[in-house]
């Protein structure tokens, strides 16, 4: 973990110049990048500053809306002076918004994170930025039961509930201090597992028949298409974890899923052991060591084989 003293320090000087402050996460946000960005909001709210949490994303995963203030997340920035907090968004264009000229404090924890901010509180040790925002606040402000159970829920989704090969005693410490503000950790477990849609159950299934084997069945392959989206009414929220299955075979190391959308082709990557960020880089994407991503202009079955080989080149899988 990185030592906070000096980052928290700054965060205050950077805040002190400031009355309004935007918190941003990335497109596409998973449970990590609401919960981080919303544990922020409730605590800086709390501090008398003027907040507003923004996320270009039309389609915000509909699970996390028992999160404490999800419905004050909005689409579009109003404050044109304000200090901006990047949450769990390893490059700047993965915000979606013009901030040139803009302050931006980068709260992260993936290990491609360009540095983009004026102050980058990048820790690659921490499981989840939450993790890292909570070690920034508990710097500088009480927290409170509300913004425990943001953090908590980021924690329990970039964990997998607690079962990433990242997981150490001191993140059952931290889990621990977050229940002990008050998380009810019952009930975020079942808002979070036991609300699937129906969709997201179907795009599964379809997932699941596409899946292929390579390198000896060390190397699995998931495709998705437009037709298949449409068919199950999926978005692409309802495809979070759907990779992890293809990983949870025996014999694969690495795994892969592709989705086709409108204009390009997104893929997933996860790996059990080893380092896929470098193969997420070269596409153009980033990520962890055991879960990255990217998206690119091909067709689906062009990119399975290059990236097939990309995987062989650079010996991933001997
Ligand atoms: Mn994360």
């Amino acid at each position: 973990m990185i030592e906070m003293d000096h980052y928290a320090s700054t965060f205050k000087y950077l805040l002190g110049k400031y009355q309004k402050i935007t918190i941003l996460s990335h497109v596409n946000p998973d449970p990590d990048a609401i919960g981080t960005a919303l544990g922020m909001y409730d605590c800086l709210k709390k501090q008398h500053f003027q907040v507003e949490v923004v996320n270009a994303t039309e389609d915000i995963p509909r699970f996390l809306d028992f999160l404490p203030h999800f419905q004050k997340i909005k689409q579009k920035i109003d404050f044109s002076d304000s200090l901006i907090i990047a949450c769990d968004c390893g490059s700047v264009d993965r915000l979606r918004f013009a901030l040139e000229g803009r302050e931006i404090v980068n709260i992260d924890h993936h290990a491609t994170n360009s540095q983009y901010g004026v102050l980058n509180i990048v820790d690659t040790d921490a499981v989840s930025s939450s993790q890292v925002a909570f070690s920034l606040l508990e710097k500088l402000y009480p927290l409170s039961r509300e913004s425990a159970i943001a953090f908590y829920a980021a924690l329990v989704s970039d964990t997998r509930n607690f079962t990433t090969s990242n997981m150490t005693q001191s993140i059952f410490d931290f889990a621990s201090v977050l229940v002990g503000l008050g998380v009810n950790i019952v009930e975020v477990s079942q808002k979070m597992l036991h609300r699937r849609s129906l969709a997201s159950l179907r795009i599964l299934g379809v997932a699941i028949n596409s899946l292929e084997l390579r390198e000896e069945a060390r190397l699995a392959i998931l495709r998705i298409s437009q037709k298949d989206l449409i068919h199950a009414g999926a978005r692409m929220s309802d495809l979070d974890g759907v990779v992890d299955y293809a990983k949870s075979l025996a014999t694969v190391e690495l795994a892969l899923m592709l989705v086709e959308r409108k204009a390009d082709v997104k893929v997933s990557l996860r790996s059990k052991h080893v380092d896929i960020s470098q193969l997420a880089s070269f596409f153009g994407g980033g990520g962890h060591s055991n879960a990255g991503g990217f998206e690119a202009e091909r067709d689906m079955g062009v990119l399975a084989d290059e990236i097939t080989e990309e995987i062989k080149k650079r010996g991933l899988l001997s």
